[in-house]
């Protein structure tokens, strides 16, 4: 299926041109201004900034592109084995700052901007942010990339180049407007684009002979976005596929007058790669969906064995020179697409190709939440990918045939211990109707005769032993791949985390806590199993970008202590850093830069809002997807209440009072009815609160619109204390915890997620934990209370919400029930059971905050404390411990 006939190139070009017309080794200054002048044709206009950014962009591109190419020649030199990272999503953010100092370039290009009056920081806001991703997930997989090339680790990216992502979210009449994401419109310097890289993506069709014949065919072509490692001489690799067609325009069609038809192929292909989907919560798009996944997929596998049988000729060969690690169960058609791709396009044996694959293949789960779970019905799977489909009963029908035997020793012990139970009562029932009949015997004939009709029915009604067989079909449809809806009886449903889990080598959660639970809660049958396949990764985060350049000052002040900046490359060093933490004169330095951030904060959300905020009061922020499970409805109800508290307050007890600014930022998916009017509430509330002038700087309630990476990245250095307040056992790890702490923010959060593993290196006292635990979450969910029963402070803040202080009471009515009506969601996420142990942690942040000394002692702490959580850590593990890959360090080649 490979086509790379358009061009004629040879893969890789022999003696490719990456210069763009400028000579490599032209200095930065001379660079800038050559592509000024010829690529974006700055002289007459006046769109300079933009300008001033595409010209330096461009210029750093054509030093990426170096380290690209003697990489990429270094590594088909040496031939070790790669990770293969497949994502639907890698939220990237900007590249510009990133790039220029993992190329160690930044005083260069600072020296060489000054001649424009500009500084890098500027100029790197004229970058739009790829936002190829919907939160934490597509930013872990963005932050793997950086963590795989710093460690000089050969690993590739493979996704999908969307031509636009992320919704930008505007906020309209008090309400969250989705906007589409024009992040390509300023072009981008970044990719490069190769027409010589292109192979065939079909679907839909039939089955002939055997033989999968597609009804319909897309060209996948790839671009490759270089990504330079931290200080050393890799640079790694994402590809990302666009979606062509192969005829792109029916010249014929157009002159018999069918415009429509002339266009329809390119109309067709165009839509695979138009956008990501923001949606958790509905089902919409399904086919879309599964075929963007189908499409990214086959084009990663099939490019990855093409560039494997260039070096060598048995496929056998492959599990020692490819993994394929799937973020999450959007890419787990893999399993299947590399079966068949081993089946019919190579002629494997079945058993071969199984081997093959399941040497190759592992899974990462990212979500408990049984919504995301994927599940595709089996009508859309055989229609769309019918050899699949097939591919995908014969996997499920040789994995049931080889548990056979397990599930009937499982059931046969079962019916021995509940034979054993019956047996007992049997024979006591038996004994008590002997006596019975004795004694209905002692009064004669009658009494007899109503005794034994009575003991021959009691005996017909005995429970039968049940029917073996019967046991086992049913306990099988519990590990079955393939399963019906539980909703839509009749309906029949491929479950695509089975199928990762029997299709891989591997798996793991992303969390301690979130590893257990996918073992007890979620695939507890497959660890019966195969125990050794599951395992646990904890998240980490790159802190080149969420703490070196997002934080230069902090980072500057890190350095000094420490005396080198080896901790951005090392992080375990960050822990050198807990004896400053008693030091007062450098806790006072520590403050000072935080104040600076607190300031760069103010200004961003004066721009965006409007809302003039003081830099004097607490920052407490919230930012993350807006989801039910996350609670930032339980955060904006405990403002409700502070606001309720203040207003009611003598001006002795407000001059007393600890003054807050709370940010909230995130998206809500656009079909998501609940999150969008949790976003509406904390808007109306901050509309009130920020509007009275009788609470004036004391509480601050902003929602700063279209929260990204680039946001974040303002955000987390200025914020004293964050929030991860999610219910204990639905968040399967979370991030932006990890970055908040690195940056000195103090955590209030629950017992869920990395906040747990957060909490054992920082020292849980210095945390702000409330709420119930993980595992006495069922049991609370049955025994939720009624209304009346909740706190007082939680009924009285909701009755304001329903009395209309916010405004739009009707409009939030129904939100109001989700949590206080028995039949309409009754508060699933349990906010009434957590809220005063929330007020609670929320008092005792207050107190702390009078203390400054000690609190930024405890912000110290935090950073010292969580280097555990550098995603170069975690890569470090998944290298050693599931994907056997191993550091090859660089040529020879000198990169300046
Ligand atoms: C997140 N998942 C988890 N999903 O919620 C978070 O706890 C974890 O830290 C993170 O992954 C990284 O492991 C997540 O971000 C999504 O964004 C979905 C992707 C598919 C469409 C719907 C959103």
């Amino acid at each position: 299926l490979k086509v790379r006939s358009m061009l004629d190139i040879s893969f890789p070009p022999k003696e490719e041109d990456t210069s763009n017309g400028v000579a490599p080794k032209l200095g930065v200054e001379a660079s800038i201004e050559h592509e000024l002048k010829y690529r974006v044709s700055a002289n007459n206009t006046d769109a300079r900034p933009v300008k001033l950014y595409q010209s330096v962009a461009w210029s750093v591109h054509d030093r990426l592109v170096d380290a690209f190419d003697q990489t990429q020649a270094y590594w088909k030199e040496k031939d070790p084995k790669h990770i293969y990272y497949l994502s639907a999503e890698f939220l990237m953010g900007r590249t510009l700052t990133n790039a220029v100092n993992n190329l160690d370039l930044g005083g260069e290009y600072a020296e060489a901007l000054k001649k424009y009056g500009a500084d890098l920081e500027t100029v790197a806001t004229g970058e739009l942010d790829a936002a190829l991703g919907n939160g934490g997930l597509g930013r872990l997989a963005a932050c793997f990339l950086d963590s795989m090339a710093s460690l000089d680790l050969p690993g590739w990216g493979y996704g999908i180049r969307y031509r636009y992502g992320m919704f930008k979210q505007g906020v309209k009449d008090g309400l969250q407007v989705e906007l589409p994401d024009y992040w390509l419109d300023n072009g981008n310097p970044w990719e490069i684009r190769r027409p010589e890289t292109q192979f065939k993506v079909g679907f839909y069709g039939s089955l002939e002979d055997g033989k999968w014949v597609p009804g319909e065919e897309v060209i996948a072509e790839a671009y490759d976005v270089p990504i330079p490692g931290y200080k050393t001489k890799t640079c790694g690799n994402l590809r990302l596929w666009d979606a062509l067609a192969p005829e792109e325009f029916d010249l014929e069609a157009f002159n018999a007058g069918d415009y429509s038809k002339a266009v329809e192929q390119k109309r067709r292909a165009d839509g695979i790669t138009a956008v990501l989907y923001p949606n958790d919560a509905t089902e919409e798009g399904k086919e879309l969906r599964l075929k963007q996944q189908f499409f990214f997929v086959s084009a990663s596998l099939q490019d990855t064995i093409a560039r494997y049988l260039e070096q060598h000729k048995d496929l056998a060969g492959l599990p020692d020179k490819a993994c394929f690690q799937m973020n999450d169960t959007h890419p787990t058609i893999a399993v299947a697409e590399l079966m068949r791709l081993l089946i019919d396009e190579h002629g494997l044996s079945y058993d071969d190709a199984w081997a093959i694959t399941t040497k190759c293949v592992a899974y990462t789960n990212h979500t408990v939440m049984p919504e995301a779970l994927e599940k595709w019905p089996v009508r859309v799977l055989a229609k769309l990918l019918p050899r699949h489909m097939q591919l995908i009963e014969q996997i499920n029908s040789n994995w049931l045939d080889s548990i056979t035997g397990h599930v009937t020793a499982k059931v046969e012990a079962e019916l021995a211990a509940s034979d054993a139970e019956k047996q007992k009562k049997a024979d006591a029932a038996a004994e008590e109707r002997k006596a019975a009949l004795v004694a209905a015997e002692a009064k004669g004939e009658e009494a007899l005769a109503a005794a034994k009709k009575m003991v021959s029915e009691e005996e017909a009604a005995e429970e039968k032993p049940a029917d073996k067989a019967t046991l086992v079909e049913e306990k099988l449809k519990t590990y079955s791949i393939i399963q019906e809806n539980q909703w839509t009886k009749g309906e029949m449903l491929v479950n695509m985390a089975y199928l990762a889990v029997v299709g891989s080598f591997a798996v793991n959660g992303v969390a301690a806590i979130h590893s257990e639970i996918i073992k007890t809660d979620i695939f507890p049958h497959f660890v019966e199993i195969f125990p050794e396949r599951f395992q646990n990764k904890t998240n980490g985060v790159t802190l080149r970008r969420w703490l070196a350049y997002c934080n230069p000052e902090l980072s500057a002040l890190i350095t000094e202590a420490l005396g080198t900046d080896e901790w951005v490359r090392d992080a375990t060093l960050l822990a050198k850093l807990k004896p400053f933490a008693e030091d007062a004169a450098f806790r006072a330095r520590w403050r000072e830069v935080k104040q600076q951030k607190k300031k760069a904060l103010a200004e961003r959300i004066r721009e965006q809002t409007g809302y003039q905020v003081s830099t004097e009061p607490m920052y407490d922020i919230h930012v993350k997807r807006i989801h039910e499970y996350k609670r930032q409805y339980m955060n904006a109800i405990s403002l409700i209440h502070r606001y309720k508290v203040l207003k009611e307050m003598t001006p002795e007890q407000r001059a007393k009072a600890v003054p807050r600014v709370v940010v909230f930022g995130g998206k809500a998916a656009s079909a998501y009815y609940m999150a969008k009017k949790i976003v509406a509430l904390i808007l109306s509330i901050g509309e009130t609160v920020n509007n009275d002038p009788e609470i004036g700087d004391l509480l601050k309630v902003v929602f700063l619109p279209n929260y990204n990476v680039s946001e974040a990245e303002l955000i987390i250095p200025a914020a004293e204390i964050s929030q991860h307040i999610s219910t204990a056992g639905t968040e399967a790890s979370g991030t932006s915890n990890m970055k908040f702490a690195l940056n000195g923010a103090l955590i209030i959060g629950t017992l869920d997620g990395a906040n747990i593993e957060i909490g054992e290196n920082t020292g849980f006292e210095n945390l702000f934990i409330f709420g119930v635990k993980a595992d006495e979450i069922n049991k609370l969910r049955e025994d939720r209370k009624n209304f009346s029963d909740y706190d007082p402070r939680y009924t009285a803040a909701l009755q304001m919400v329903s009395s209309g202080v916010f405004g739009r009471p009707e409009y939030f009515e129904d939100l109001v029930a989700s949590i206080t009506d028995m039949n309409r969601g009754n508060d699933w996420f349990l906010l009434a059971n957590d809220f005063a142990s929330y007020m609670d942690a929320q008092d005792a942040i207050d107190e702390l905050y009078r203390d400054q000394e000690e609190w930024t002692r405890r912000s110290i702490i935090y950073t010292a404390s969580n280097g555990f959580f550098s995603s170069d850590r975690t890569i470090d593990q998944y290298a050693r411990e599931i994907w056997n890959v191993w550091r090859l360090e660089g040529s020879d080649y000198q990169r300046h």
